[in-house]
């Protein structure tokens, strides 16, 4: 299967995208041997766009990969690349994307309230490594902003690659408006199911790391182009246990 490259000069010459492909690597099936994910985004048809996302999912066979994807899903709308991560902690890579969804609603949504609800959705990997045709878990945390005073802070920052509780599993952070983050922790085995705010000026450059080795992460902030915050570093690090 050719998938080619992203050509630039295509790019420059036509000012628009007609097919991005992205590789990640996973363990699928968890048998110690990394799988590929092929992601291809590519526009329809130009004249009426529609734009469609498609993840190839090549199992490893002892170090070898099949000619043909094991499997393919596909996606309406802009899916540039795929998360890949275990977020349910069962040793098996797992499969997210991160959306905006586009309708009616969501521009009424962006007009009156200058809000968006970003939509994560996640696939499970199976015991043999395939995925079903629909996300297993859908999570939407909504992100708010400021019409007037554009900046890097209107794109959310997020991370899904975190464990804020230190408890193994992967948890989701992300931007809720200008002056907050929402935290959503993984509890009773649901991915990202608890909810709690953490007022914090948001920016689109937020990291998160282990900082004093407490097995939580905590999270680096910084603000660009943002006022009289410009330039600085915020670090937040996740409270420890309450001592008995
Ligand atoms: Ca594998
Ligand atoms: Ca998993
Ligand atoms: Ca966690
Ligand atoms: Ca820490």
């Amino acid at each position: 299967m050719d998938f080619g490259v992203f050509p630039l000069a295509r790019f420059m010459r036509h000012g628009s995208i007609p097919e991005v492909t992205r590789l990640k690597l996973g363990d699928f099936n968890a048998d110690g041997l990394s799988d590929v994910a092929i992601s291809r985004l590519r526009v329809e048809d130009l004249s009426e766009p529609s734009i469609k996302s498609t993840f190839y999912i090549y199992l490893n066979k002892g170090g070898t990969f099949p000619d043909r994807p094991s499997e393919e899903i596909n996606l309406d709308g802009i899916v540039e690349e795929p998360l890949i991560a275990d977020f349910d902690g069962d040793g098996r890579d797992d499969i997210a994307v991160q959306r905006l969804p586009f309708g009616f609603w969501q521009v009424v949504r962006i007009k009156v309230f200058g809000s968006v609800d970003l939509l994560y959705e996640i696939y499970y990997s199976s015991a043999s490594g395939t995925h079903s045709r629909k996300p297993d878990v859908t999570r939407s945390a909504n992100f708010a902003f400021d019409l007037k005073h554009q900046s890097l802070s209107l794109l959310a920052g997020f991370s899904l690659y975190s464990d804020f509780d230190g408890d193994g599993r992967l948890d989701l952070l992300q931007s809720a408006d200008k002056g907050s983050y929402a935290v959503l922790l993984s509890r009773d085995g649901e991915w990202a199911s608890g909810r709690m705010t953490v007022e914090a000026p948001s920016s689109f450059l937020t990291f998160t790391e282990d900082l004093n080795g407490d097995q939580k992460d905590d999270v680096v902030i910084r603000y660009a182009g943002q006022g009289e915050m410009d330039s600085t570093l915020r670090v937040l690090l996740t409270p420890g246990a309450e001592k008995k």
